[in-house]
């Protein structure tokens, strides 16, 4: 199991290059995003999302986050405008938080955090005939980053807290359908973008990132029922709370941050 990856003092992300040289590539995942460098591109148009007829199948904890997963085999949901030139299928979301108190998010603003961020994941179905080669291919993927900010409870939010007692281990999985995401979206969908890369090993360098600006607001009551998942399987004896699964800032290398507004 010498490939195992986590978020841990041994296998978190400043070992990440050991496995993974792409570690220390040229496009790489998150990133500090500072508003006054950004250029503000009047070509970039507004994001389009389509996901009336989205199909969620599941609820996963892969030993990492919790992940829900869509029915991804024809374009019934799909992100397109901004600065994609297709239509981007669904595939999964999932989110990365911190400890109690702590800060969460992967990208940063400014150098502040957010408490937690989730990722919608979506993949070039015109370019590509799998998500696996898609998420190895230069601009295969979109990701929308949505950041989460502690202060009133989310009113649907309970949707995805209310299932998590049941993936509380690794390897679990539930089924989960009937879920739009759309109602966990901010009322503006402003967002900065940016080329880079997925943020957990593989690492590969195939993200059009899209991170909208305007947070989603959540209670810390909400967020702290994402801690109650652990790291582990059942089986094991050792048990590790779920917490801090994000990997930090990386650096620019001379990338420009366009900005939709
Ligand atoms: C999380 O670990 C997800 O659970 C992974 O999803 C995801 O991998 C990974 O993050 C990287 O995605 O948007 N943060 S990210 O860059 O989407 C992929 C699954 O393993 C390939 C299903
Ligand atoms: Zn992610």
């Amino acid at each position: 199991t010498g490939n195992q990856w986590g978020y841990g003092k041994d296998d978190g992300p400043s070992a990440w290059n050991t496995n993974y040289p792409v570690a220390d590539g040229d496009r790489q995942s998150p990133i500090d995003i500072l508003p006054h460098q950004a250029r503000h591109d009047p070509n970039l148009g507004p994001i389009v999302l389509n996901y009336d007829r989205c199909t969620s199948i599941n609820i996963a904890n892969n030993g990492h986050s919790v992940v829900v997963e869509f029915e991804d085999s024809d374009d019934r949901s799909v992100i397109q405008g901004g600065p994609l030139d297709n239509p981007y299928r669904l595939k999964q979301f999932h989110f990365h938080w911190g400890g109690k108190g702590c800060h969460g998010s992967e990208h940063t603003v400014e150098g502040n955090s957010y408490a937690s961020e989730l990722h919608l994941v979506h993949w070039n179905a015109v370019k590509f005939k799998t998500f696996g080669e898609a998420a190895s291919t230069s601009d295969g993927l979109a990701v929308l980053g949505i950041f989460l900010e502690t202060g009133d409870e989310h009113r649907w939010l309970h949707m995805i807290t209310d299932a998590l007692y049941t993936v509380k281990f690794k390897g679990s999985v539930t089924d989960f359908k009937g879920f739009n995401p759309k109602c966990l979206l901010p009322s503006s969908l402003h967002y900065w973008t940016y080329l880079g890369s997925l943020t957990t090993p593989p690492l590969h360098e195939s993200v059009i990132w899209i991170v909208v600006k305007e947070p989603m607001i959540v209670s810390e009551k909400q967020l702290g029922k994402f801690r109650t998942l652990v790291f582990t399987g059942e089986e094991e004896d050792e048990r590790t709370r779920m917490e801090n699964n994000f990997r930090p800032p990386q650096l620019l290398k001379g990338r420009t941050v366009r900005s939709s507004n």
